[in-house]
């Protein structure tokens, strides 16, 4: 069995955690490693290129560790935190190249796909370049074989760590569709999909979101954590260890949350109010264009934009 895991950030602890973020890290790959016998992390290994070499020391030994208790070989794809200005070329001088060069892990990259046997099925991982731009001309007219060089029947799946449908630099399905994939599994943003996966005619996108809660965004108040796997071609998902949200995070960071959607909430009803008298009856309802007008930074639009679609109501 395969195990595809999100985003495992492993960093110094972040200021609104209370417990031991750096050993939960570890843990979850113990538990995550004791259940299958191949785990692929969707890139962001780490949180910076270069992270304290006491963490990328502890991380190494404990992935020696998994290996030898359980016989676990790792691999990752590259996250746009893991490598510097996010490109490959500078690997070498990273966390994840020291990683690397432990040879504790590989690394999947465009020119180097992973392929395994696994159950009597051969599969044949992908990925596309870490930046966008560059990602997005290495996908164009890009048809994948199923079938490996030496002409053996193979499953083509795209390991992907980008935004989905969602932000400024995001692939969307006309991107996709035309790959001869059916599976895609997607790292980088940390909000699960709902349901784990969108499914379409041509091709299932995934996205269990990270592994990891670095955040305290409220789409992570609640949510279980799991990595999905693939055991004779079907996915299927597992979830891990969680302590529950207030355990983890301090009073403050739950409370600042709570304060910032206040604050926004009352912002956007004063905006509203004042606009209403000035504009056209068309753009009134459009949230968007007001923000827009407003020079209101893009991170506010999409924290609205979220609060709006978390609540069931169309954003435009
Ligand atoms: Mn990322």
């Amino acid at each position: 069995m395969i195990g595809i895991v999100g985003d495992l950030h492993i960093a110094p602890p972040p200021e609104k955690r209370m417990d031991d973020y750096f050993q939960v890290g570890l843990n979850k790959i113990e538990e995550i490693a004791a259940n299958v016998e191949r785990v692929i992390f969707l890139g962001d290994i780490f949180t910076h290129p270069k992270v304290e070499p006491k963490y990328v020391n502890m991380l190494t030994q404990h992935l020696w560790y998994c290996k030898g208790k359980y016989g676990t070989h790792f691999y990752t794809i590259i996250g746009n935190h893991d490598v510097a200005h996010e490109e490959e070329e500078y690997l070498a001088d990273s966390s994840l190249g020291t990683l690397k060069a432990s040879t504790v892990m590989d690394i999947i990259t465009p020119d180097k796909p992973l392929i395994i046997s696994d159950r009597g099925v051969v599969y044949r991982f992908n990925t596309i370049p870490v930046k966008y731009k560059t990602a997005k001309e290495y996908i164009q007219g890009k048809v994948y074989t199923n079938s490996t060089e030496d002409g053996i029947p193979c499953v083509d799946i795209l390991l992907v760590h980008h935004e989905y449908e969602t932000g400024t630099n995001c692939f969307s399905y006309n991107d996709f569709k035309d790959l001869n994939c059916k599976m895609i599994f997607l790292g980088h943003d940390h909000k699960p999909f709902d349901e784990g996966r969108i499914i379409y005619p041509e091709f299932t996108v995934y996205r269990s979101g990270s592994i990891m809660r670095n955040r305290a965004d409220d789409y992570n108040f609640t949510r279980t954590l799991y990595y999905y796997t693939l055991d004779n071609n079907v996915v299927g998902c597992k979830a891990v260890t969680t302590t529950p949200f207030d355990k983890v995070f301090k009073v403050e960071a739950i409370n600042k949350i709570e304060t910032q959607e206040k604050h926004y909430t009352e912002a956007l009803e004063k905006i509203i109010e004042k606009y209403e008298n000035n504009i056209s009856v068309k753009d009134i309802f459009s949230i968007k264009n007001i923000l827009i007008e407003l020079n209101a930074k893009e991170s506010i639009i999409d924290y609205i934009k979220k609060k709006y679609e978390n609540e069931g109501e169309v954003f435009v």
